[in-house]
């Protein structure tokens, strides 16, 4: 039976890598009657990282859905993964949600993906509730956090609930919302709320003041009555509150202990109020004059049940054999059977109501980011996810030697389920290059390849796309004669090349007089100059930045030919080519670079031993963005270095800018290594 819109939440559960968002959905999961026992990530029992790879690394991979009852409400959660390189579920699930669960480590306070996934929290206007867990561990500080929080994320951020006690002797929460507390249930169900304890009250009451302070100035007449003094009362104050949360003028900040099950009660609470039901805010994505529509965000490879389409209902409402046409492919779908999913496991349904997640299976050529409407009408435009470019790239080989179609069969497979992992081939170099958003993004992918591919692969840092131009004019004849018995060949044409400002461009300029070259042999020329120009001389890389004048040549009345004006026009421009002052051009990346204050004198060094340049340093609250450019080259492998040097904490993009001359000391070994690999391969 579908749910009425005004009585689901869609939450997604998104922060920073391993601050505790699975371990959370957990408990609220079990808290609520959902599950029956606490799963915990150690014994890799918990609902939503089900996958092998996920219990072996111990971390989230994949975004997981799940769903609870509490205070009669449907709460949809999608536990989202915090590592970078899998930042792409996260963005997704933030897409079809009215609010976001941050959780954040009571010991690190705000980390680089918190802010990150926060600005795009911002960007989408959800409704934002903030969870500092962990505060049974060593060194973990509400209050701290705190101000982190304040500083660095919003100043409407506001503390509604405080620890009891702290560290390992942690015993409880003050709930100043309510003015109630919570004893910890050390991993069993949360109680009933019971008094604040007597010297904590102090602390309470002042908080509770700073927690009106910002909700009365949300609500003008709250504010009026305020001012003179009048004592609001607590369900006016709870009202205002879930105004203006659901309305992302406050964002409350809860507090407790996933692993214990401490503080789920009251954040349970803040979630029915303070997410604003579908019903309330309106579809995340806006489709006009379809009765019903649904959005997908999510593809799941399952080896049993083939592609699963995971879709939030817009408008209207999706039955099992329903009909839907996928706008972007122009298709009609043929829905089977409805499933909602809780982790791994799905059970059937026969209606997923408007505003609700479901899953479909089987669909035919439905993917994710693809609108499906009961109306093929033509030119929607699909909402855009705004999935992160990847930043990383790897050549790729199969261990096996005829494996290469399976490989790019199953690689292609893989990016239908996350998109943000690519496979393409490089023009250039030729190499089949798996890009993804880090390291272990990639490494996962190769993973699953073999896991349920059967798949064995290599990777490989990928080769530098290196290009060659010219410093001087050059001047040079090609001649290309052959005269014996038969027919002949004769082309012979004189050029001059000059070097382009820039070292970017072609152009071939026709200065013959007097038909020395009949017009028809000259795009001959051209053409083997072109030819020529795709593998230069110094490295073997494509020549750009080249005007050729073609100047002067003759012709033989019988043995002129196309082919032959083309080998000399590829003559010529080997022999000018030498003379021009050939130089070796590298790739140079922009790279922008965030790391904790700490590191940045470690991260600053370390580039300049590649060759990088420091265009600027933007310190905020903490943490540090550099922007600096970088050869390609240097810059292959950083993401191993930056953990090291950050111990994971930092987080850094990186796109093309320019072409640049490679430093003659450099470009020596590029020179040399190409030259090697010639000598072997006539071998
Ligand atoms: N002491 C303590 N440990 C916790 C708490 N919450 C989670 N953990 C532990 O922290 C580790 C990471 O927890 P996860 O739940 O996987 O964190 P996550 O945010 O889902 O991680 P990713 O999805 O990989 O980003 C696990 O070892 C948990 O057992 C907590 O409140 N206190
Ligand atoms: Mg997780």
């Amino acid at each position: 039976m579908a749910h009425e819109p005004g009585k689901i939440r869609n939450v997604a559960v998104v922060g920073h890598r391993g601050v505790g968002k699975t371990s959370l959905v957990e408990a609220l999961l079990f808290q609520t009657g959902a599950v029956n026992r606490l799963g915990t990530i150690e014994a890799g029992t918990t609902v939503t990282d089900w996958d092998d790879d996920e219990h072996k690394r111990q971390m989230s991979l994949s975004s997981s859905l799940a769903h609870l009852e509490w205070h009669e409400r449907k709460i949809n959660l999608i536990d989202a993964p915090g590592d970078p390189g899998f930042q792409g579920d996260a963005i997704a699930a933030l897409r079809v949600v009215e609010g976001a669960l941050f959780v954040l480590s009571g010991v690190m306070g705000v980390e680089v993906g918190t802010s990150r996934l926060w600005a795009r929290a911002s960007e989408l206007d959800l409704a934002r509730v903030l969870f500092v867990n962990m505060l049974d561990r060593e060194r973990a500080d509400f209050f701290r956090t705190l101000t982190s929080i304040k500083e660095q994320l919003s100043d409407k951020c506001v503390a509604v609930h405080l620890p009891i006690g702290s560290e390992h002797e942690l015993t409880g929460i003050v709930d100043v919302l309510h003015m109630c507390a919570y004893e910890s249930p050390d991993g069993e169900k949360e109680g009933d709320p019971v008094p604040i304890p007597d010297e904590l009250r102090d602390q309470a009451n002042e908080y509770r003041e700073k927690l009106l302070d910002a909700v009365v100035e949300t609500d003008e007449s709250l504010m009026e009555r305020y001012l003179d003094g009048q004592e609001l009362d607590a369900a006016e104050v709870a009202t205002a509150l879930k105004t203006a949360v659901t309305r992302g003028e406050v964002f409350p900040v809860a507090c407790g202990v996933a692993t214990k099950n401490l503080g789920t009660h009251a954040l349970l609470d803040l979630l029915v109020e303070g997410v604003p039901s579908p019903a309330k805010k309106g579809p995340p994505v806006q489709v006009e004059g379809a009765a019903t529509s649904c959005f997908v965000f999510k593809t799941i490879a399952d080896p049993f049940a083939g592609r699963i389409n995971v879709f939030r209902v817009l408008s209207g409402s999706v039955k099992g054999d329903s009909t839907l046409a996928n706008v972007r492919a122009h298709g009609k779908e043929r829905f089977g059977a409805l499933m909602v999913m809780q982790g791994k496991e799905h059970t059937n349904e026969t209606e997923i109501g408007e505003g609700d997640i479901g899953a479909v299976a089987k669909l035919k050529e439905t993917q994710t980011g693809d609108l499906l409407l009961d109306t093929d009408r033509g030119s929607v435009e699909l909402p855009r996810l705004g999935f992160p470019e990847p930043v990383m790239s790897f050549a790729i080989t199969p261990k096996a030697k005829g494996d290469e179609e399976k490989m790019a069969t199953s690689l292609r497979r893989l990016a239908e389920e996350d998109p943000t992992l690519m496979l393409r081939r490089d023009e250039q170099t030729g190499e089949q290059l798996l890009s993804g958003l880090s390291q272990m993004h990639v490494e996962v992918g190769v993973d699953r390849l073999k896991r349920r591919f059967g798949v064995d692969v290599e990777l490989h840092p990928p080769r530098v796309p290196y290009q060659e131009s010219i410093r001087k004019e050059a001047r040079a004849q090609g001649k290309y004669k052959k005269q014996t018995g038969g027919r002949g060949q004769y082309g012979d044409c004189h050029i001059v090349l000059e070097p382009i400002e820039g070292h970017t461009g072609y152009e071939f300029v026709d200065k013959i007089v007097g038909g020395v070259i009949p017009q028809s042999f000259r795009p001959a020329v051209d053409k083997g100059i072109q030819e020529a120009m795709l593998s230069g001389d110094l490295a073997g890389a494509p020549v750009s930045g080249v005007r050729v004048l073609l100047v002067d040549g003759s012709y033989h009345n019988v043995d002129s030919s196309e082919m032959a004006f083309k080998i000399a026009g590829s003559m010529a421009f080997k022999q000018a080519y030498e003379k021009a002052d050939p130089v070796l051009l590298e790739p140079i990346m922009e790279v922008e670079i965030t790391v904790p204050d700490d590191a940045v004198g470690a991260v600053n060094g370390d580039l300049n031993s590649r060759r990088g340049r420091l265009h600027g340093m933007e310190p905020k609250g903490g943490m540090t963005t550099i922007k600096a450019e970088a050869p390609m080259a240097e810059i292959l492998t950083y993401s191993q270095s930056l953990t090291s040097m950050t111990g994971g904490r930092g987080d850094y993009h990186m796109h093309f800018l320019r072409y640049e001359e490679v430093p003659t000391h450099v470009a020596q070994k590029v020179m040399e290594a190409f030259r090697k690999d010639r000598e072997e391969a006539k071998v």
